[in-house]
């Protein structure tokens, strides 16, 4: 059984990290288009780095949640058995590879890995961003930024996302507002091919209409109650 997860930030709300849109949502503090776009970070790169030491900071004190350890669970299971997990978060944090998902596909980036906007340079660094950072592979200094996708820029992994979607027995779609896309579209391509859709959150997403099952409630009780019934099901 080939199953295709996307997570977004309501798979970490209850390991402590904020997510966007909700009512105190990262958003609602925060100008996104300050903080998180090219144009954001050439105006003013000093209070873009700080926005993303705050959040640095915070993601070294917050923990995986019984919704990770479950979807590491079932990728386990599932290898077992000759099946497949697609895990793709929209979430830059790390908290699916610290509950022991074995392959994670961050189509938005990495929150702990530092890129430079010189010459692309990744590495990680769980420390805070700094305009002297003087960059190991090309020696400029200036160009710390975060590996993170800013509004406008490209997703990654689009073509191998795509691929993964196609080949799907089930897409299902957890803690995420389905604001954003590409993202937000993978639920609708996935009707399209014909793949069962399934959604789990707190409540109902911009495109809950689309999805054939529906489970609501916190992640932490809702998505491992999803896996016992799935591996049960194998
Ligand atoms: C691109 C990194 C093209 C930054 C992020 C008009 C229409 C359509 C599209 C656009 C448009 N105008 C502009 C666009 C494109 C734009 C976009 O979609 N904008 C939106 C706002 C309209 N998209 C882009 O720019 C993307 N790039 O399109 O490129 C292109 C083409 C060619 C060449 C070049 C480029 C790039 C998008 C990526 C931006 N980066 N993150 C950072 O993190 O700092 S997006 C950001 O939003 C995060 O990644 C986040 O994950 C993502 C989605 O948000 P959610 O994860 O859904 O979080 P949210 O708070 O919204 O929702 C939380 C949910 O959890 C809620 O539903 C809540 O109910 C639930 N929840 C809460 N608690 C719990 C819970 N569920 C369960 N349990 C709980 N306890």
């Amino acid at each position: 059984m080939k199953i295709f997860v996307l997570t977004g930030a309501g798979i970490s709300a209850e390991s402590g990290l904020g997510t966007f849109r909700d009512k105190d949502g990262v958003w609602t503090r925060y100008d996104l288009s300050e903080v998180a776009t090219p144009e954001g970070f050439a105006r003013d790169p000093a209070k873009v780095r700080a926005f993303y030491n705050a959040r640095r900071a915070n993601l070294a004190e917050a923990s995986p949640n019984a919704a990770h350890v479950a979807l590491a669970r079932l990728e386990a299971a599932l290898a077992a058995r000759g099946g497949d997990l697609w895990l793709c978060t929209q979430n830059v944090d790390d908290l699916h590879e610290k509950a022991g998902s074995r392959r994670v596909v961050h189509m938005h980036g990495e929150l702990a890995v530092t890129r430079c906007a010189h010459c692309q340079a990744l590495r990680p660094d769980p420390g805070p961003l700094t305009a002297e950072a003087v960059c190991e592979a090309c020696g400029r200094d200036g160009g710390a930024r975060p590996h993170v996708v800013w509004f406008g820029e490209m997703p990654l992994h689009m073509d191998a996302i795509e691929d993964a979607l196609a080949e799907a027995d089930l897409f299902v779609s957890i803690g995420t507002s389905g604001s954003v896309y590409p993202a937000a579209g993978f639920v609708t391509e996935a009707r399209a091919m014909g793949v069962a859709t399934c959604e789990i959150n707190l409540e109902p997403s911009a495109n809950a209409y689309v999805f054939g099952e529906k489970h609501y409630g916190p992640a932490s009780e809702v998505v491992p109650a999803w896996v016992e019934r799935v591996l049960n099901g194998l």
